[in-house]
């Protein structure tokens, strides 16, 4: 019996055969179609093939305001970097694979509390249930920002591996969900809009890729120039949209032209942990990849509390978000409420529970009586 891994495998190698051309393309998309529908099969847990387990994480409970993980090869440093970061501490040495399960720490920065999570190191072929991979990759999942750790002196394509190990399990790095719509219909067929030029998708290739999934009444409308990847990630929905930045570690160890050259790469962030050099900098970078909206309490007559900022997430910061992060009746009493601050015209302005607040403004609730 083929394994789910084997016909991955199978898939990828027929992938790499088939040349790249206008010809192939619904075939490619139909491969890459069902390489997605093997990855999720592999992930379910009641999948026979795949081996190592299902795709649970580790047993660590989210605490604080916000998650961020460190993911990586064995020894690039991520267990140096968390105890510098936090203080907390994780094994380091020079073997690889020092760290074998989910070591939590917390930092504490501009009043927030965010928990970092040194993981085990990962190889090539995590996702596909090689090591503890698929656990460090879901647990993963459930971070708000990656860090994937890279050794400065070992070759770039790491990042790639990386990265596709992530992709494989449906995390998106950086990129924003495809600006497409996919809608399912009864009858009519399949139809395919766009309002710009195509160069990856064309009817023949939407086809190819919805008839893999058993759909064959859809309406497909593109705005941008979106990749067979893209339709595939909408059709199969559970893809985790995250920001990421790539700490390149061990920065001791290069030259300082080299290091020029990673200064200017988006997203990256040079640092040498052993040393705690840019400590500061990766800090400043991971809150505004965080995305963090800082808000302060005024209880009626007294000051704001300028030292414990409740935290709420720039997508959900409205005055109701607010409130359910300081207790969860609170809206039920809520009347209105006094801001202060950037996301108001005046000093105090009056708003309703649907106003959206910005950093640092300041907030009192007046509760119906
Ligand atoms: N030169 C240099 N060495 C470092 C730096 N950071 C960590 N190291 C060394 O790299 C080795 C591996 O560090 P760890 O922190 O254990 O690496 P890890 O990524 O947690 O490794 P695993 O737990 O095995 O996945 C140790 O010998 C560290 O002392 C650095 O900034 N510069
Ligand atoms: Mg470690």
């Amino acid at each position: 019996m083929a394994t789910v891994m084997q016909k991955i495998k199978d898939i990828e190698d027929e992938m790499a055969r088939t040349q790249k051309n206008k010809a192939t393309a619904h075939h490619l998309g139909l491969l890459k179609a069902k390489l997605a529908k093997l990855r999720r099969e592999l992930l379910t847990p009641t999948s026979k093939g795949g081996g190592g387990g299902a795709g649970e994480g580790f047993d660590v409970t989210k605490s604080g305001d916000a998650r961020v993980g460190l993911v990586g090869f064995p020894s690039v440093g991520k267990s140096t970097l968390l105890n510098k970061l936090t203080g907390t501490f994780s094994e380091v040495a020079a073997y690889e694979f020092t760290t074998l399960t989910c070591i939590p720490g917390v930092i504490m920065y501009k009043g927030a509390k965010i928990q970092l999570l040194d993981l085990p190191g990962i190889i090539e072929g995590a996702k596909d249930g090689k090591g503890r991979g698929r656990q460090v990759i879901s647990t993963a999942r459930t971070c708000n920002v990656i860090l994937i750790v890279l050794d400065a002196i070992k070759p770039i394509t790491h990042k790639r591996l990386i990265e596709k190990e992530l992709e494989g399990f449906g995390i998106r790095l950086n990129k924003a969900p495809p600006n497409l719509t996919f809608r399912r219909k009864d009858k009519g067929g399949i139809n395919f809009t766009s309002t710009v030029t195509n160069t990856n998708l064309d009817l023949e290739t939407v086809k190819a890729i919805c008839s893999e999934y058993r759909i064959h009444n859809a309406d497909v409308s593109l705005r941008y120039d979106a990749t067979a990847d893209d339709l595939i990630d909408v059709i199969e929905g559970s893809r985790i949209y995250m920001p990421c930045i790539y700490v390149v570690n061990k920065i001791d160890q290069i030259t300082l032209e080299e290091l020029e050259i990673l200064d200017k790469l988006p997203h990256y962030c040079p640092i040498s942990a052993h040393l705690e050099w840019n400590l500061d900098g990766l800090l400043e970078m991971i809150w505004e990849y965080l995305d963090l909206v800082r808000i302060y309490t005024k209880p009626k007559g007294l000051n704001p509390d300028y030292e414990d900022p409740v935290i709420v997430s720039s997508k959900k910061k409205t005055v109701e978000d607010f409130c359910n992060r300081i207790h969860k009746d609170m809206v039920k009493q809520f009347k209105y409420a006094l801001v202060w601050g950037s996301s108001v015209k005046h000093k105090p302005q009056r708003v309703g529970k649907e106003h959206e607040l910005e950093d640092e403004d300041v907030v009192q609730i007046i509760k119906k009586v």
